[in-house]
């Protein structure tokens, strides 16, 4: 099958019609996926299959081919046993003890952890910073391993298409709240209330830096503990970090904090004002990689997070939320797209400083703004220490995916 047919079959359009033939053994169950959300519009499409096409058309040199290429889906796409599967594997690393030094983060209890204490100890490394892409590309790659190595997960890593579902986050089965598929809903409502509308913001204090730096983040409309989905009795134990309040008792959340999952969507961000079809297109459309990651990095990914909220808001420990993989999927998603436009000068484009919006760190306060670059190493605790460029290709380096 050609490949731009095959990736229409994905995308749901066909049905196949099985004959019944009597003394056959059963045909594999044909999933259909349900035609649901917004259609990608052709200026989107048309991205896609250039990034298809390049992408396809680089293979054959080191063991990444046509064949053998993994096919990282949109959640809303899977069939509904691979959803389940998902959610058991992430359950399971959840079961598994953290392999982190206790003496760095006593907080750390299980494999899911690990992910969380080396995200929290590079947050002010690798966001707002040239690492961004790079980083969170090895990073969630390294988790689909633990998935698919360590819990015997079966498919990839999927991803959550919110263009697709800007006109009503709630009607994809991310979100949809379902028992065994989705990753459950919004969190209940603050107890006790706090002043203001769900607009209204409080400001978090990002520790680490040699400047105080506020992050403004809405409140939302819930705040308390998720009640639907898989991940109820979630405890989380790392974080939360950003906080209204200085705690130099726990700077970085390392310390165990038991506590249930929160969320606290944001209706601002569900109105199909952002995170748009139209706005994703416009990303995409960046001449070069300083505007592409800005685009990111301000819009796309910032309320990505902030349409979670609560723990998945936090800078530093949003990874206590395992929806933070599908979202970051998406951002690696895009991010593939945008280079497969043009391979060949685009691949290893990095844009940026090397900390924070270049703010030098506590413990460095008299180091100077410098700008990344590729052959810089980047610290992924039990994940090593790669060069930047290792970070960049989606084909090679023992890799070998493509966003369908
Ligand atoms: C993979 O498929 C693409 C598009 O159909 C084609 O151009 C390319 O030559 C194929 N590569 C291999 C290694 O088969
Ligand atoms: C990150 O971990 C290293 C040890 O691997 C430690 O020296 C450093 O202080 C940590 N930084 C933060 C911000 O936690
Ligand atoms: C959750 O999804 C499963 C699989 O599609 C379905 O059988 C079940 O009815 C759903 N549960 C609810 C409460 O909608
Ligand atoms: C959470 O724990 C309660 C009490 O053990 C149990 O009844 C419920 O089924 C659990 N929910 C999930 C999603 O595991
Ligand atoms: C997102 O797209 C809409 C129109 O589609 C536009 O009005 C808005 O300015 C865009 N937002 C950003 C932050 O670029
Ligand atoms: C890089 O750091 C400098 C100095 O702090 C800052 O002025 C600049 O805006 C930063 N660039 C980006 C893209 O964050
Ligand atoms: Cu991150």
């Amino acid at each position: 099958m050609h490949w731009a047919q095959w990736a229409t079959f994905v995308g749901g359009a066909v049905a196949v019609v099985m004959p019944a033939v009597a003394a056959a053994p059963p045909p594999k169950p044909q999933y259909t996926p349900p035609l649901s959300g917004i259609p990608m519009p052709v200026e989107f499409q048309v991205l896609q299959d250039r990034y298809h096409e390049q992408i396809l058309g680089s293979l054959g040199t080191q063991g990444c081919t046509n064949d053998s290429i993994a096919k990282r889906r949109s959640w809303d796409d899977l069939d509904d046993e691979t959803r389940k599967d998902y959610i058991r594997a992430v359950h399971c690393l959840a079961s598994k003890p953290a392999l982190t030094d206790k003496s760095l983060a006593p907080g750390a209890v299980n494999r899911l952890d690990d992910f969380t204490y080396i995200h929290i100890n590079q947050t002010n490394i690798i966001h707002q910073s040239g690492y961004l892409l790079p980083w969170h590309r090895l990073f969630m790659w390294q988790l689909e391993e633990a998935l698919r190595n360590e819990c015997g997960y079966k498919d990839y890593l999927p991803y959550w298409d919110n263009a697709r579902f800007s006109a009503d986050q709630s009607k994809s089965r991310v979100w949809d709240g379902n028992a065994t598929t989705s990753f459950g809903g919004n969190g209940a409502p603050r107890t006790p209330p706090v002043e203001g509308g769900p607009d209204s913001t409080r400001l978090l204090l990002l520790p680490g830096l040699a400047v105080e730096f506020w992050l403004p983040m809405p409140l939302g409309t819930g705040g308390g503990c998720v009640t639907t989905g898989p991940f109820t009795n979630l405890t989380l134990t790392l974080g939360p970090v950003a906080k209204p309040v200085r705690d130099t008792a726990n700077k970085y959340g390392y310390l165990p904090t038991r506590r249930c999952l929160a969320r606290s969507f944001d209706p601002g961000y569900t109105g199909g004002a952002s995170l748009t079809w139209a706005n994703a297109t416009s990303i995409l459309s960046s001449g070069d990689i300083g505007q592409f990651r800005d685009g990111i990095e301000r819009l796309w990914h910032r309320q990505s997070h902030t349409f979670i909220g609560g723990d998945g808001a936090d800078p530093f420990s949003p990874t206590n939320d395992p929806a933070f993989y599908v979202l970051h999927a998406q951002i690696d998603r895009l991010w593939a797209i945008w280079q497969g436009q043009d391979l060949q000068t685009r691949t290893y484009a990095i844009a940026g400083n090397r900390t924070f919006f270049g703010i030098p760190l506590d413990y460095a306060p008299d180091v100077p703004p410098s700008l990344a670059t590729i052959e810089d190493r980047m610290e992924m605790g039990l994940g090593g220490r790669p060069l930047a460029r290792e970070g960049m290709p989606t084909t090679e380096l023992g890799r070998c995916y493509i966003y369908v």
